[in-house]
């Protein structure tokens, strides 16, 4: 763990710590041996500060990774903690297809170095009323998006998460359509917001919280953040997805976190954070409305929800 409580280390050169440990164990793997330098990468960039964490107290990283959703490990909070030791996360490939220039298999690694991996402290809201303060590691989905040169006909983006029957013991019962399907429009899988975390608090991703590569959309409800991603497809029509397909009326394929739109069966207007007694008033957009609300302007986001 990084020493966060020291007055002499500057939340900048903590940061920078933590990028640098997150990115070194990626280029462990991909040397096979010990340490090796971190060369031909832009660290320079992933120094630089994130002008979109918000300054609020951080979720414990003990609430962060023993309070999951992740259903192809169980249904409980606390299933995912306990079950998902069992993926094997290394190597990864993340499968490419659809409307786009560059199709293809990638390894995660290769993806890792030309990146520029940055932390980001956000808030995170479940549908279900709880939220958290998440300080992610990762990187803009846009940067990947673009090397993959999408087409003028790729429209929006859908992913999945892998589907391991041997290791994944919540997937023997058919509580989703799996695997786990998810989508974004291209305007929003393009939106700086928009991270493919990879670490959190410094360290890589546990298993539970989605390793080794999750998506984050801190304006969407939770269950848009597809965890363990295994492919992604540029696509003409919008996808479907899991949660659309165990119940349209429910959840919509927008999900933006919205306290004047009631889920059918409760209100959205207040939730819980992680570690807080008193229920806190939900934000439009969970807060970020400056940097996403002008993508739905022209919606009836009771409509589009
Ligand atoms: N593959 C997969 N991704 C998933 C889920 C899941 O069940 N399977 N749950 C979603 C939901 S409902 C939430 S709230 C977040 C939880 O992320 P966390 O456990 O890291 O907080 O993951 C999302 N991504
Ligand atoms: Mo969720």
């Amino acid at each position: 763990m990084l020493i966060l409580d020291s007055n002499k280390i500057s939340e900048n050169e903590v940061t920078d710590r933590a990028v640098y440990d997150n990115r070194r164990k990626f280029m462990k793997t991909a040397a096979g041996i010990g340490i090796v330098a971190v060369s031909g990468l832009p660290l320079g960039q992933a120094q630089a500060k994130s002008n979109y964490s918000t300054e609020e107290k951080k979720t414990d990283f003990k609430d962060i990774s023993t309070y999951c959703n992740f259903y192809e490990f169980g249904t409980g909070k606390s299933d995912p903690a306990q079950n998902a030791h069992s993926l094997m996360t290394s190597p990864w490939d993340v499968v490419v297809e659809g409307e786009c220039a560059n199709p293809g298999k990638y390894n995660l690694e290769d993806i890792i170095k030309q990146v520029s991996l940055e932390e980001r402290i956000y808030r995170f809201r479940c549908v279900e009323g709880w939220s958290m303060v998440i300080p992610w590691m990762g990187f803009p989905l846009a940067e990947l998006i673009k090397r993959m040169e999408p087409t003028s006909k790729a429209k929006y983006v859908y992913f999945e998460t892998l589907l391991d029957r041997k290791n994944m013991p919540g997937v023997a019962r058919p509580v989703l359509d799996w695997p786990y399907a998810e989508g974004l429009r291209m305007d929003e899988a393009m939106n700086p917001l928009t991270l493919m975390g990879t670490g959190i608090y410094g360290k890589d991703l546990l298993n539970q919280n989605g390793a080794p590569l999750r998506l984050v959309v801190p304006w969407k409800y939770g269950f848009k953040s597809i965890k363990s991603i295994v492919k992604i497809r540029f696509t003409e029509t919008q996808p479907s997805t899991s949660w659309q397909k165990a119940n349209k009326n429910e959840y919509g394929f927008y999900s933006n976190v919205n306290p004047e739109v009631s889920h059918p069966r409760w209100s959205q207007r207040r939730e819980r954070r992680i570690g807080q007694f008193k229920k806190i008033k939900t934000q439009k957009f969970n807060g970020y409305a400056e940097q996403v609300a002008s993508m739905y302007s022209e919606m009836d986001l009771k409509k589009f929800f």
